[in-house]
C-alpha cells in the first residue's frame, strides 16, 4: 500500500558553538547518522562546513519532514595540531557554505554547549554568540547542554538554572528553550542509558520539526541586516 504521508514540510538546522562542545555529536544523533566525524577525545576535528539531508516521517499528523543538518566548525579553535581559525574567518566560511548549499535558508540554530565549568573562556564565547546573533532571531534559537548523561531529571533542571544564572543574556536568546542531554560513546554506554538517550534524541527532533516556517540565510550573520529588519512588521 503506499504511504499515508500527506504533507511535506522542510526544516534546516544549523549546530553552532565551541569547538569540542557536542555539535557533531548532536548533528549525528539529529539525524540518525554517523555523517559528521567525532574523534575520541575531545579535541578539535571538525575542519569544514557539512551537511546532510534526512526524511522522518510523523506518523501521528501525517507530515513528512525533509530536514538538512548543517555541522559547522566549532569557533574558539585553540588546538595546536590544526591551523588556527579566527571566528571572523569561521563565521565567513559559514556564510559562504550557506550561500552555496542552503540558499533556502534556515529555521532552527542550535547552539551546543558543553556541561562543566563556566570559565572565562566560555563567558567569552557566548559574548561573541549574543554579539553577533542579534536578538531579532531569539525565536529561532535553541541551547543545547551536552555531556548530562547520568544527570537525572532534577540534576539537569539545576544545570539549566545554573546555566541561566551565569549567563543570562545567553539564556534569554534562546527562544526555542535550553535542554540538558547526554550522548555518551556507545562504548561507554551502559544498558540503562540507551532509553535515557533515545529520549534525548527524540527532543532534538521534536525542535527541529517543531521550528517554523521562518527562513533566514546569509542574514543571520549580518548584524547590519537585524537593524533593518528591526522596523518591518512582519518579524
Ligand atoms: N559522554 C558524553 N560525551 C560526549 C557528549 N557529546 C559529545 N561527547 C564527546 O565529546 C567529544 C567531542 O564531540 P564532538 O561532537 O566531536 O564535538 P564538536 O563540537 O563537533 O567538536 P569540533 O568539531 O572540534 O568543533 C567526542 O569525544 C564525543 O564523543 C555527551 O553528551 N556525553
Ligand atoms: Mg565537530
Amino acid at each position: 500500500m503506499a504511504t499515508s504521508i500527506k504533507m511535506i514540510q522542510k526544516r534546516n538546522v544549523v549546530v553552532l558553538g565551541k569547538t569540542g562542545s557536542g555539535k557533531s555529536t548532536v548533528a549525528n544523533r539529529i539525524s540518525a547518522s554517523d555523517t559528521f566525524k567525532v574523534l575520541k577525545t575531545a579535541k578539535s576535528v571538525t575542519s569544514k562546513v557539512s551537511h546532510c539531508e534526512v526524511s522522518l516521517d510523523d506518523q501521528q499528523s501525517n507530515v513528512r519532514y525533509d530536514i538538512k543538518v548543517i555541522d559547522t566548525i566549532g569557533l574558539f579553535d585553540n588546538s595546536p595540531n590544526t591551523a588556527r581559525r579566527t571566528n571572523a574567518a569561521i563565521i565567513k566560511e559559514i556564510k559562504e557554505y550557506f550561500n552555496k548549499n542552503i540558499p533556502e535558508g534556515i529555521t532552527l540554530v542550535l547552539f551546543v554547549f558543553r556541561q562543566g565549568r563556566y570559565t572565562q573562556e566560555e563567558e567569552d564565547t557566548f559574548k561573541f554568540i549574543t554579539d553577533n546573533f542579534k536578538s531579532n532571531i531569539s525565536d529561532m534559537c535553541a541551547l543545547i547542554i551536552t555531556n548530562c548523561d547520568g544527570e537525572d531529571d532534577a540534576e539537569r533542571k539545576k544545570i539549566i538554572a545554573d546555566f541561566s544564572s551565569h549567563a543570562g543574556q545567553t539564556a534569554e536568546l534562546m527562544g526555542k528553550g535550553i535542554y540538558a542531554v547526554g550522548f555518551p560513546e556507545a562504548k561507554k554506554m551502559r544498558k540503562t542509558l540507551e532509553d535515557d538517550i533515545k529520549n534525548d534524541e527524540e527532543i532534538l527532533r521534536n525542535l527541529v520539526k517543531k521550528s517554523g516556517e521562518m527562513r533566514l540565510g546569509k542574514e543571520l550573520f549580518e548584524p547590519t541586516f537585524w537593524e533593518k529588519v528591526a522596523e518591518c512588521t512582519i518579524l
